[in-house]
């Protein structure tokens, strides 16, 4: 940790207010050279960090966190904030288990108010504090801090449709550097162009206004009038901007790396007696070159060379295998379209964007429009494909009810990061799609294990499946899975001899952790074998197969809902005899950690497989040693060898693959933020 002449001393927002404007310039460059040292080892999301220095300085010099309350929106620009605000010392740890958080988080810091990972919510959250004060008559300030691309998201708009005449003390910095990850997209972005680019009269009512509130005791009152003076004379000249005729009190642009400018434009945001909707104009990336130039890159950037910025190589992941594999199937049909909300280039979607302009939609962060509009798209006639990190899929819930299942539409979700996803945390695991889905009726969900799989799956939801169907994945890459193991595609398939006494349940990658754990159960005198399944809904019937077993049945998913709760109830209703255990996440929220850590925390990984079924078998009775050569993988059956045929783009995963998982899943995780 870097000894700084002023970001070292910064013990709480207080040491922030006792610097001059000289020192808070020098202030923010000691931040700036902190955030690119640190997310340089650690990894994070630099480059909207970049772009807030100034205005997090400028915020914490003008008001008085905790009780004046900042919401950041999606939370990943919070560093800064984190800095100023008592976790200087801590920020080496950052995004590290049991570190720092990579978001707000109330637990970590009282001047985090809301947890955030997710766009397009601060403005409503902000809203609701700042109406309790007003219920209880405090005159603390509330402060959303809102990106350009979260308001592509139309819950900003349900929130400024109640703000606007709320008469509460809330101001909502809109935080505008014309990019979300990548450019910002939409009619919305254009219009704010418009409105970014003619500052001249908002500049001159600033000032004037600026110079008002300066007079003590008067001043708020005579700027008020004021400004609806010039708010009436200006609707004559000038069109109003949106937030105006929504009831808020416009104010700017603003350039966001002045500090002076932006801690007088705060103080007259301060003035106002009804909801301020300040506009500040920053750059991502501010103050590194490298990441100025390239914002989309260092948006969210796992470790990399600070002189250089080059990162580690790492393999190719799922979300490119899946790009590659929807540009192959959309060279040979016209109707596949590829949705994305605001995620093209993480989802692997970029070469699609490329290829198929006209049938490549960015949406901007409005997954439950994607949801819908791919209805749309469906019932005209088209096979929408809308790519999506499981934890945003979270909040189309209704749309793929309403718009999508019930209509019996014919549409396909491309989940990527199901499951563990590391250092994002809490909010960005995929652990609940799984749940989600499963009560949805009518839906198919498929769970590779492979690249190979996941072709597999898609072409099936292309071609072989009706009404929705989602195919999930997790982050990073494929792991290995054993040389033994041959896949033919089918509902499941059976890894080990299918006579022994456990039968070990799974899908997805937790396949190679059970995989590798067969030989040291048997060591134990434990013989298990492996049922993995690829379509996890509808459950492929296998009742006869694992009927009086010793069923384990490991699920990187949430339990409550989960397949393996639904495989259970299934089978109870059949006359199963057998014992039945599962090992899922078990009503919780998953911490920041490396993949392989929360793999083992929760008991997912090799050693938890053998440890819970080695604690839960008793292994005197269940004695059945065979030779180690007589364990052969029974032969699949072949019904759906054809399939294999017909699915001309499937290569074998297997090849040449040995299998040590363990030591290749977090390189596999490292890669893609
Ligand atoms: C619901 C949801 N969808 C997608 C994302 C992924 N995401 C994180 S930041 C971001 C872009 C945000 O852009 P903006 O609000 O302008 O902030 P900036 O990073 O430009 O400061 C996106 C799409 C998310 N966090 N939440």
């Amino acid at each position: 940790m870097d000894d700084y002449k002023y970001l070292s001393n910064i013990q709480s927002p207080d040491d922030v207010k006792k610097l001059n404007k000289d020192e808070l310039n020098i202030l923010a460059d000691e931040i700036r050279k902190e955030l690119i040292t640190t997310v340089s080892k650690t990894g994070g999301h630099l480059a909207s960090n970049l772009g807030v220095v100034e205005l997090t300085v400028a915020l914490h010099k003008v008001f008085n966190s905790p009780n004046d309350k900042i919401v950041w929106d999606v939370g990943h620009q919070s560093y800064v904030h984190k800095l100023l605000t008592g976790r200087f010392e801590e920020f080496d740890t950052l995004r590290q288990e049991h570190g720092l958080s990579g978001f707000t988080r109330p637990d970590e810091s009282e001047h985090d108010i809301f947890f955030s990972g997710h766009s397009s919510v601060a403005l409503s959250a902000a809203l609701g504090v700042a109406t309790a004060n007003k219920i209880k008559g405090k005159n603390d300030y509330t402060i959303a801090v809102v990106g350009d691309g979260a308001f592509t998201g139309g819950e900003v708009y349900e929130a400024m449709n109640n703000a606007g005449k709320s008469k509460t003390k809330l101001i909502v910095i809109f935080n505008d550097n014309n990019m979300s990850i990548s450019q910002n997209v939409g009619a919305l972005a254009k219009y704010f162009a418009k409105v970014r680019s003619n500052p001249r009269y908002f500049r001159l009512k600033a000032r004037t206004e600026k110079i008002i509130n300066y007079i003590p005791f008067v001043g708020v009152k005579i700027s008020n009038a004021i400004f609806r003076l010039k708010t009436k004379i200006k609707n004559l000249i000038y069109n109003s901007t949106i937030f105006e005729d929504l009831g808020f009190r416009y104010m700017g642009p603003i350039y966001g790396h002045d500090i002076p400018a932006l801690i007088d434009a705060l103080e007259g945001a301060k003035a106002a007696n009804i909801p301020v909707m300040l506009h500040i104009k920053t750059v991502k990336g501010k103050g590194y070159t490298l990441a100025e130039q390239h914002p989309s890159e260092f948006h969210g950037i796992s470790q990399f060379d600070p002189d250089t910025g080059e990162r580690k190589s790492s393999s190719p992941d799922y979300s490119a295998a899946f790009g590659d594999y929807l540009v192959s199937a959309a060279s040979n049909d016209k109707r596949i379209c590829a949705v994305t909300a605001a995620m093209g280039l993480s989802t692997g979607l970029n070469k699609f964007a490329e290829k198929f302009p006209s049938r490549f939609f960015d949406v901007g962060i409005a997954e439950q429009h994607a949801v819908t509009f791919c209805a749309g798209l469906s019932r005209g006639g088209m096979v929408p494909v809308f790519a999506v990190y499981s934890s945003f899929l979270q909040r189309t819930y209704d749309q793929i009810v309403h718009d999508g299942t019930l209509q019996r539409l014919h549409m396909i979700l491309a989940i990527d990061r199901a499951g563990f996803v590391g250092a994002d945390g809490e909010t960005h695991n995929g652990l609940l799609d799984v749940a989600m889905l499963n009560s949805i009726p009518e839906t198919t969900i498929y769970a590779p294990a492979s690249f190979a799989e996941m072709r597999n799956c898609f072409y099936k939801a292309l071609y072989k499946e009706k009404g929705l169907v989602a195919v999930r994945y997790n982050r990073g890459s494929e792991i290995m899975l054993p040389n033994d193991f041959v896949t033919l595609f089918g509902d499941y398939d059976i890894y080990g001899n299918d006579e022994h006494p456990v039968c070990i349940v799974t899908y997805g990658r937790t396949f190679a952790f059970a995989a590798a754990a067969l030989k040291d159960l048997s060591k134990k005198g434990i013989n298990a074998f492996i049922v993995k399944l690829n379509r996890i809904k509808p459950l492929p019937d296998i009742f006869d197969i694992v009927n009086s077993k010793s069923v384990f049945f490991f699920e990187e998913g949430q339990k409550l809902g989960g397949i393996a709760e639904t495989l259970s109830a299934n089978l109870l209703e059949n006359g199963f005899k057998g014992k039945y255990l599962i090992k899922a996440v078990d009503d919780e929220f998953v911490m920041h950690a490396e993949v392989s850590s929360q793999l083992h925390a929760y008991g997912l990984d090799t050693e938890g497989v053998i440890d819970f079924i080695s604690k839960n078998t008793n292994i005197e009775k269940k004695m059945d040693i065979e030779d180690e050569e007589s364990d052969q993988t029974p032969i699949p059956e072949t019904e759906n060898a054809i399939e294999k045929l017909l699915c001309s783009i499937n290569s074998n995963p297997n090849d040449a693959l040995d299998i040590d998982v363990e030591s290749n899943i977090d390189e596999a995780n490292e890669k893609n933020i």
